[in-house]
């Protein structure tokens, strides 16, 4: 996240950090139900990380090279479900699930630390100017060396598709399954390392998931917005894959 604020995991306590075991931290993700988090495709286009048994998940953490026992728990992932017409190209339906397991076998115990987040009904539309929020352990400058070692949270507002397109150059790569999002002086957005991670919205005092990290031109560059994977397009697909009913409520 370029600007924005470091934030505890309990300020959003469904994020979910996705690891490799050899190449460290892969993603962000969010809780949607205590055996499911929900990320982007992208993050597995590289096949050695679609070996799933190579796949740890944390929920509870705050700072990503530490191990904070008290609040943190760890899964490893029975089940990785790539969106069927995910194109790494374009990355249209950057979406994919995690099936996550802890080592007794269970899935996430409702903490401070970790709490699942709602999905709206479906094909929900939020005015352009809505203002949302994106938080991430991703790179804190387009140029940095490393990941940002602690959660941080920044707010965006929604655009419009027409003013995406006009404004951003990004033209025919935009589909109608994403959303931009940005800042209207350009100063905070997501940046590499934050994809999978959460766009949350608050509408009649909940939160709601209404976009995943996907692509941007550069971070936090002017007239470039962030790019989400548009959640409420997949209510469908996320209940056909999840046996979930179509939408949850937290
Ligand atoms: C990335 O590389 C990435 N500014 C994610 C989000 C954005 C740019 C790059 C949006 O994962």
């Amino acid at each position: 996240i370029v600007g924005g604020s470091f934030t505890p995991i309990e300020s959003n306590p469904w994020v979910a950090a996705v690891f490799h075991q050899r190449s460290g931290f892969l993603c962000g993700g969010s809780l949607i139900a205590p055996c499911w988090v929900l990320t982007a495709a992208h993050c597995f286009s590289d096949g050695a990380e679609r070996k799933i048994k190579h796949l740890n998940v944390y929920l509870g953490k705050t700072a990503i090279n530490d191990t904070d026992a008290d609040r943190e728990q760890h899964f490893t992932v029975e089940k990785l479900i790539i969106h069927q017409r995910y194109n790494d190209n374009n990355y249209n339906n950057d979406i994919a699930l995690l099936k996550i397991k802890s080592g007794n076998g269970g899935c996430a115990v409702r903490s401070a630390s970790a709490r699942t987040v709602c999905l709206s009904p479906a094909h929900t539309q939020l005015p352009a100017g809505f203002q949302c929020s994106i938080a991430g352990f991703g790179r804190e400058r387009f140029l940095a060396m490393r990941y940002s070692q602690l959660l941080k949270q920044a707010e965006v507002k929604l655009l419009s598709q027409t003013d995406c397109t006009s404004q951003s150059g990004y033209g025919g790569r935009l589909t109608e399954n994403m959303i931009c999002a940005a800042s209207p002086d350009w100063s905070t957005d997501a940046c590499q390392g934050d994809s999978g991670g959460p766009l949350v919205c608050e509408a009649a005092g909940r939160m709601f998931l209404f976009g995943v990290v996907s692509w941007g031109d550069g971070c936090a560059s002017r007239n470039k917005p962030g790019v989400y994977t548009q959640v409420t397009n997949y209510n469908k697909w996320i209940a056909a894959e999840t046996g979930l009913s179509k939408y949850t409520t937290g």
